[in-house]
């Protein structure tokens, strides 16, 4: 029931980072990987990290924010390799700026990518799932999508907005065979999060750093290996009669109020 076999998948903004991990073990399962990006040299970093894993991937230069760039990519990807059976959300970006000193286009720009982008491709992929009679669609959201903190009101309501998107289209498009769920990592090692982790410039530790370990059970950071299992989970037959979940991989994060400090 986890076999992906004759999948075809599309992970957006899939060239390193969670995505990356999530579209290797998609392809583990038995999918086929096809992903986006919107600069040509991210693209072209995929492509070398597919080859050196051993995986025939496909990779686009969409921005998902494009709904024109999108609709053609997805109709390429019908095409010349097969209706798309799974969609993984993945591409994001975060601006850390105190909210009153944040340009609204900035504002603008997180909400584009990180919720308007998923819309615009998860109603690009609905159609072909409605005619082939089944689909996956996973939604990358946040602990955000659940707590706020200083300095990301646009990617916490950004990521808000991506958990109630996950219902919505479970509601919609449930009776089609269609399941669509997210996952809601936690605090995960990537270059998304290099800032909050590297040591400070007087070589101090990270303050951040020691505050997530406290906050998270785990008492580490998370890995992108640590989402591959429950990518697999939502994308597979496994979880036919999941539907508008929002599975938090964060360590214990959200269960707890954390450490008291000794
Ligand atoms: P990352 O290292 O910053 O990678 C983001 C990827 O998205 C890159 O490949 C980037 O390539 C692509 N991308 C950005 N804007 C795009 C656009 N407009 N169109 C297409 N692709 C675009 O991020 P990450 O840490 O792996 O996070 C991946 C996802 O997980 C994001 O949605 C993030 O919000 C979410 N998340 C991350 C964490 C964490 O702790 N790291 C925790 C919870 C959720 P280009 O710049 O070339 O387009
Ligand atoms: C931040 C982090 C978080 C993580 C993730 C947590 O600045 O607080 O970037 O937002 O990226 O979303 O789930």
């Amino acid at each position: 029931m986890f076999s992906l076999e004759g999948r075809v998948a599309l992970v957006t903004g899939a060239a390193y980072g969670i995505g990356l991990a999530i579209a290797q073990a998609l392809a583990e399962a038995g999918a086929r990987i096809v992903f986006n990006c919107s600069r040509q040299e991210t693209v072209d970093r995929g492509m070398k990290a597919y080859k050196e894993l051993g995986i025939d991937a496909k990779g686009y230069l969409c921005d998902v924010t494009d709904e024109i760039a999108v609709k053609s990519m997805v109709a390429d990807i019908e095409r010349t390799i097969g209706t798309i059976d799974i969609l993984v959300n993945n591409a994001g970006i975060i601006k850390r700026v105190p909210m009153t000193q944040m340009d609204v286009e900035e504002f603008r720009q997180v909400v584009n990518v990180d919720l308007v982008g998923p819309f615009i491709c998860a109603k690009a992929v609905i159609p072909g799932m409605i005619r082939k009679g089944h689909g996956k669609i996973i939604n990358i959201c946040s602990l955000m999508s659940e707590l706020g903190r200083e300095t990301v009101s646009a990617y916490a309501s950004a990521k808000g907005g991506l958990k109630m998107l996950t219902r919505n289209i479970c509601a919609e498009y449930g009776e089609h065979n269609i399941q669509c769920n997210a996952i809601g990592p936690g605090y995960i090692a990537t270059e998304q999060t290099a800032p909050l982790r590297e040591p400070q410039p007087d070589g101090r530790p990270n303050q951040f750093d020691a505050f997530i370990k406290s906050r998270t059970p785990a008492a580490r950071w998370g890995s992108p290996e640590d989402l591959k299992g429950p990518a697999v989970f939502l994308a597979s037959d496994a979880s036919n009669f999941v539907n508008g979940q929002i599975l938090y991989v964060d360590g214990g994060l959200l269960a707890s109020l954390g450490h008291h400090p000794e």
